[in-house]
């Protein structure tokens, strides 16, 4: 592939997402801070947000959402570096956790970068302003972060952290680390011997956040080294496995999933699924208010809306208060054309699998309209009927 420019931030969750497999794939790249001219001029009205990961082509080519530019990566390498697995029931489980990599980990990367601010600001300050006001004074560098924390203090509240709830986010959050850590015994990747649609999902919150910004960067080399080691791993097209004995490039076998594997899943079910289930609901309850919504429109009616309101949800006991994000939509639906495109005993056997995670309302679930990506935005799918668990 020719060499691509990639509009993106060292600090941010969805540019490590899509950077991991430029990387891991060796494709060469020049990355760019957004706030460029080219980036403002020509970028941003094409894509009609303020917005990153961005991709160009040698062609001129613009790409966004950083599922997207790895979709549009994946179609020009060979199937055996294919980030997404032959087999449906590994295919399925990394879009589960695709899923809860770049959704649910935002709470504890929000937390874990906002709430340590004698260790943390320090860093950010230069770390956000480096790419936010390149080559600025120092006065103009202290108020662009100043600007852009404010923003993302304010969206950590909007992912669920609040005081009451920080000592289980935390917990939660090293509860997660034991199992991925443990995981990882196994192989130097989530599904096996190559990187996959799951972990350049976890690179965003794992790598941008939590194993870069100073306080978290400590805790997750002192609790979950392999976690730690599995972030530079996922920086290099070299296979940076000298720890693991022979590893092997397979993917894990659809029959043969590791027991650490069926225990993320298992995590996953009982920290994600309410609140999975609860954002369609809220979606779905969205459109039964807006009925005139019609097919193709983009949701909310602007590209750089994000939230159609907020929803209550039941985690680890207590009620959780967090905003509705239609994007989340398309990931779902993600999983369901995914399974939908498996064989009826492939089918079968994904069903096990998630059933066992708790996780298969997922597989029925659905929404009046789905969320879909057209012409770099989200838009509403077509009208059908909505299932929703009573
Ligand atoms: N679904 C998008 C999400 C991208 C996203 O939220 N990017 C953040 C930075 S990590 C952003 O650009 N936010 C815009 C803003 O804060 O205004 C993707 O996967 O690319």
């Amino acid at each position: 592939m020719d060499r691509v420019t990639f509009y993106a931030m060292p600090g941010s969750l969805y540019s490590a997402k899509a950077r991991s497999y430029l990387q891991t794939h060796g494709i060469p790249f020049d990355e760019q801070a957004p706030g460029g001219a080219r980036y403002n001029d020509v970028v941003v009205p094409a894509i009609g947000r303020w917005i990153i990961p961005v991709l160009e082509t040698a062609d001129g080519t613009l790409i966004q959402d950083s599922i997207d530019i790895m979709d549009f990566l994946d179609a020009t390498e060979a199937p055996e570096r294919s980030a997404y697995p032959e087999g449906s029931v590994l295919r399925s489980v990394g879009h589960v956790l695709e899923l809860f990599a770049g959704e649910r980990l935002l709470r504890p990367a929000m937390h874990y970068r906002w709430d340590f601010d004698e260790m943390n600001v320090p860093f950010l300050t230069k770390d956000f302003s480096a790419a936010l006001a390149v080559g600025a004074d120092d006065d103009t560098r202290d108020a662009t972060f100043a600007f852009a924390s404010d923003r993302m203090r304010s969206a950590k509240e909007a992912f669920g952290v609040s005081d009451e709830l920080v000592p289980e986010i935390e917990r939660s959050y090293l509860e997660f680390l034991d199992l991925l850590d443990a995981h990882l015994a196994h192989a130097p990747y989530i599904l096996g011997g190559r990187p996959t649609i799951a972990d350049h999902a976890f690179m965003g919150a794992l790598y941008a956040h939590l194993a870069r910004d100073p306080y978290p960067s400590v805790l997750m080399k002192q609790r979950a080294q392999r976690v730690w080691r599995w972030t530079e791993r996922m920086r290099t097209s070299d296979l940076d496995a000298s720890e693991y004995v022979n590893p092997v490039a397979d993917l894990f076998a659809d029959d043969d999933l590791p027991e650490t594997l069926h225990a993320l899943l298992t995590y996953v079910g009982e920290e994600y699924l309410d609140e999975a289930v609860a954002q369609v609901a809220a979606v779905d309850q969205w459109l039964t208010e807006h009925p005139d919504v019609t097919d193709g429109e983009v949701v909310l009616g602007k590209p750089n809306r994000r939230f159609s309101g907020i929803t209550t949800f039941n985690w680890r006991g207590q009620p959780m208060t967090v905003a509705v994000v239609p994007y989340r939509l398309f990931l779902i639906k993600r999983l369901q054309d995914a399974v939908a495109a498996a064989s009826s005993a492939d089918q079968e056997s994904i069903r096990q699998v998630f059933t066992r995670a708790g996780l298969d309302p997922l597989l029925d679930i659905r929404p009046q309209r789905w969320v879909e990506r057209v012409d770099n935005r989200e838009v509403w799918g077509p009208l059908g009927e909505a299932v929703l668990p009573a």
